[in-house]
């Protein structure tokens, strides 16, 4: 199990390959953080969608499931004082970061113990201790934050990273190329990262965008570009390993085309599919569902055995069963926390 630098257990971030280290795939260990990570998020979600239709979690909540390779994958590298920033398909990335389930389904309850002291919701997950700076609801709306995070990691000397996930439909907004040009042109510690699931609410990648390579867009501004698959959690530490290493290293930034898929609907609004695509191409993805894909790969290499992937689904039922009691007894926030949080005090 990999260490924090304080020598405690981190379930979900194992540390990144050393050299001399197995090769993905071959660690057993790895594997198994890899599966529960991803499965916490399914099973943490499919409890989310229960949550939203018995009306226990209000406003919009757009789930993941389908994509959790990206976050564990890429997630599973980093070190605990990078950073993280995203949108608003943000619970499956803040479990992912080691927040803990209890604190994301509280903030989903909008409940006191929320990560955000249950005000953001589901569209805002946010969490210094673990440097989750969001869940951002405006569509390419935080990509200036992360090249934000990365000129101030480069100006104070770290050696830090940001990822900054995004879907495939902010490298049509403005924010995202004035991001990234800064970034190209300071070289800053950024790793881009589009989650591809090729739909932006109804609309596919094709009739949005002039080309569909959208990782080439990075060329306009200099910068390191790369896609993989991202139902396969090997191949997206791999690609995302070697941009967090350029970043860390060189302070270079990289856009990366993350190739998946969602499940389920946009949001709760259209949970199932849609008519914006059609059920024998939602069958064919279905097919490559990303903890099924690692199960098996884990399975033909004798590293678990069914009995064992039982028990660890019936434990990480449990604690997912955990964050829902947990979150239904904490209290509402006071009306006064109405007040709280809005200006930061710099007089003291
Ligand atoms: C600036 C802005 N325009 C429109 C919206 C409404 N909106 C919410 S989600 C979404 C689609 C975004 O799709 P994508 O970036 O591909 O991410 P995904 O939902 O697929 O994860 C849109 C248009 C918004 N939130 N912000």
């Amino acid at each position: 199990m990999a260490k924090t630098k304080k020598g405690e257990p981190r379930p979900a971030n194992a540390a990144a390959p050393q050299n001399g280290a197995p090769a993905d795939g071959d660690d057993a260990a790895l594997n198994r953080e890899l599966l529960r990570s991803m499965l916490l998020q399914r099973r943490f979600e499919e409890r989310c969608a229960e949550a939203y239709a018995i009306g226990k979690i209000g406003g919009f909540c757009h789930l993941y499931i389908g994509q959790e390779a990206v976050s564990t994958g890429s997630l599973s590298l980093l070190r605990d004082d990078d950073y993280v920033i995203t949108t608003y398909r943000d619970h499956g990335q803040a479990l992912a970061r080691g927040i803990t389930p209890r604190a994301v389904m509280a903030e989903l309850f909008g409940r006191i113990d929320g990560c955000a002291r249950g005000k953001g919701g589901s569209m805002h997950m946010f969490d210094r201790n673990t440097n989750f700076l969001g869940g951002h609801g405006i569509v390419g709306g935080h990509v200036p934050i992360a090249a934000g995070v990365g000129f101030a990691i480069k100006y104070r000397g770290g050696d830090q990273v940001i990822i900054c996930f995004m879907g495939e439909s902010v490298v049509n907004t403005g924010a995202f190329h004035e991001a990234l040009n800064m970034a190209g042109l300071w070289k800053l510690p950024c790793v881009f990262l589009i989650e591809n699931n090729r739909y932006g609410m109804g609309t596919a990648l094709e009739r949005a965008s002039a080309i569909h390579d959208i990782h080439e867009r990075g060329a306009a501004y200099n910068m390191h570009r790369d896609f993989c698959d991202g139902q396969d959690v090997f191949a997206v530490r791999k690609t995302v390993g070697e941009a967090i290493d350029r970043a860390r290293r060189e302070q270079q930034p990289t856009l990366i085309d993350v190739r998946t898929y969602r499940f389920m609907g946009h949001s709760m609004s259209d949970a199932v599919s849609g008519t914006y695509r059609s059920k024998a191409e939602l069958d064919e993805y279905l097919k490559r569902d990303p903890i099924a894909l690692l199960r098996a790969h884990m399975q033909d290499a004798g590293q678990i055995t069914d009995d064992e992937v039982h028990a660890l689904d019936e434990e990480i039922k449990g604690i997912v069963q955990d964050s829902w009691d947990f979150a239904d007894a904490s209290p509402e926030p006071p009306l006064e926390a109405l007040y709280e949080d809005v200006y930061v005090d710099t007089t003291s």
